[in-house]
């Protein structure tokens, strides 16, 4: 295991993310390859961490001044075992091949836990939408899907949002690609409403991990009601996160973006989160508005070179981080400790470092890794797909219930397998372990390919 860990790192030394991801992987399946002899002879690991295909391309476009921009564009297309490659979008100034690679690994396994037929990919561009036109994202969209239509479809590969990729970008994703293969399929989820979209797909991801989290909190005869929670972020997972935790009864105190966050001692409440999703979704402002709009709230800056970040340092029950990944260190997670945090469930994917889950994982905390805990966004995904195929759409509380009972059973599953394997409760080691014997299997099904 240390030998091929080893060689991923040697082959591609910069790419610090995507050894992350594999290290995490590779620290939980040790047992289940002792148990199955097989899949060392197949050289099983080696295969899951070699992506199947990597497309890089050229993304040039023109801005409203009539200047030249390049960009590069990325699609990882990790495994396709159980299914089409699924897996959104990045449109960030950090996307490089090895952040494309950490998050299409992950995807694999997080889109086997949802129990439907996707396989894993990941895709994006280091372009950067902040301050940009809506002309110039359109521009930029258009200029992506010339190069990605001839390796994408709806039985293929499935792309989908992330970072800086929402309902805009889709529309403006879709539309190019309908135009060059004149066909209109379900090509992409995450669709607007009136022209193939489910319901509930955007408010999916950020239900779908407190369904997680009221989940994990049951085992311990708790629940979110009157429970003060830390949320990061305030994009797309962020906003449905505190959504669901004020339906359910909890109480948000923080929200942030790449600037800073607002503590507001007082709560949000509906009309306040309203103001965030208009102020994030088409205002496209800063949360540091929040502030100005609600006196209570206090706004702090946040330099990305400090060593904690003080979002985290705050007295609370439940942390869920919804921005980015390693957005909590090690000393974070000793400040969340210290403040009285019971419960860490991610929205995002990868916000822990390694040093933090241990820390997690010492104190017995209820930790939830993304891939278990996000997994809702991809699996309303997937219903979109089913539904496209179908030419069908199903009605708001059937989709709602089909993410519940999928949120239900990722969480049973992770805890069963954790338990099989002598981890009672690590929902970390559950996680790798029966995404991975899912993926595994059928790789081993298909033959050497
Ligand atoms: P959005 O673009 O809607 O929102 C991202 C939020 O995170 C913004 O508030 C953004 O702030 C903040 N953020 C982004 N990068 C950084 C950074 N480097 N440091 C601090 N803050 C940052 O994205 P989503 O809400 O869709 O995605 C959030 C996380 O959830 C990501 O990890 C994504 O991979 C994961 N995820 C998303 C799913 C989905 O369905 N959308 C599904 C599963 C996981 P700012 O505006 O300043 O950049
Ligand atoms: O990380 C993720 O799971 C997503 N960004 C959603 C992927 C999808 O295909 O819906």
């Amino acid at each position: 295991m240390d030998q091929i860990v080893k060689h991923i790192i040697e082959k591609d030394p910069e790419q610090r993310a995507f050894h992350q991801a594999v290290q995490e992987v590779m620290a939980t399946v040790e047992p289940v390859l002792d148990r199955n002899l097989e899949y060392r002879k197949q050289a099983i690991l080696e295969r899951i961490t070699e992506p199947e295909r990597v497309i890089i391309f050229r993304v040039p476009w023109m801005d409203d001044e009539g200047q030249v921009h390049v960009n590069r564009g990325f699609r990882v297309e990790m495994n396709s075992a159980l299914g089409p490659y699924k897996g959104g979008l990045r449109f960030h100034p950090s996307v490089n091949l090895g952040i494309m690679k950490f998050l299409a690994f992950e995807q694999v396994f997080k889109n086997s836990l949802t129990t439907l037929a996707m396989g894993g990919g990941k895709g994006g561009s280091d372009f950067d939408p902040k301050g940009k036109s809506d002309t110039e994202v359109m521009h930029f969209c258009q200029s992506f899907m010339t190069e990605l239509y001839r390796h994408i479809g709806p039985d293929t590969d499935v792309p989908a949002g992330d970072i800086g990729v929402g309902a805009r970008e889709i529309g403006f994703l879709f539309g190019m690609y309908k135009r060059l293969k004149n066909e209109f399929t379900g090509v992409l989820t995450g669709k607007s409403l009136n022209w193939g979209g489910s319901l509930i797909r955007p408010e999916a991801t950020g239900y779908g991990a407190v369904y997680f989290a009221a989940e994990m909190l049951a085992t311990r005869s708790a629940t979110l009601e009157g429970k003060t929670c830390l949320v990061s972020g305030s994009g797309n997972v962020a906003q449905f996160t505190v959504e669901k935790i004020l339906e359910l009864g909890g109480k948000v105190i923080t929200m942030s973006d790449s600037s800073g966050y607002i503590l507001d001692e007082q709560g949000l409440d509906a009309d306040k989160l309203a103001f965030v999703k208009h102020l994030k979704n088409v205002r496209r402002g800063r949360i540091l508005e929040y502030a100005r709009q609600y006196r209570d709230a206090v706004y702090t800056p946040v330099d990305p070179g400090l060593k904690h970040n003080p979002l985290w340092d705050h007295k609370a029950d439940c942390a869920m981080p919804c921005a980015t990944e390693n957005e909590i260190n090690s000393q974070d997670a000793a400040n969340l400790i210290k403040n009285g945090v019971q419960l860490v469930c991610e929205g995002a994917n990868m916000p822990s470092t390694p040093e933090a889950i241990d820390i997690f994982l010492d104190h017995k905390l209820l930790y939830a890794p993304g891939k278990a805990a996000n997994a809702g966004g991809v699996a309303v995904s997937g219903l979109e797909m089913a539904q496209n195929s179908m030419r069908l759409s199903w009605p708001r509380q059937e989709v709602d219930n089909r993410l519940k009972q999928i949120m239900k059973s990722i969480h049973k599953t992770c805890l069963d397998a954790a338990e099989d394997y002598g981890v009672r409760g690590n929902y970390v080691a559950g996680a790798n372990i029966a995404g991975f014997v899912k993926v595994v299997n059928a790789m081993l099904d298909q033959g050497l390919v």
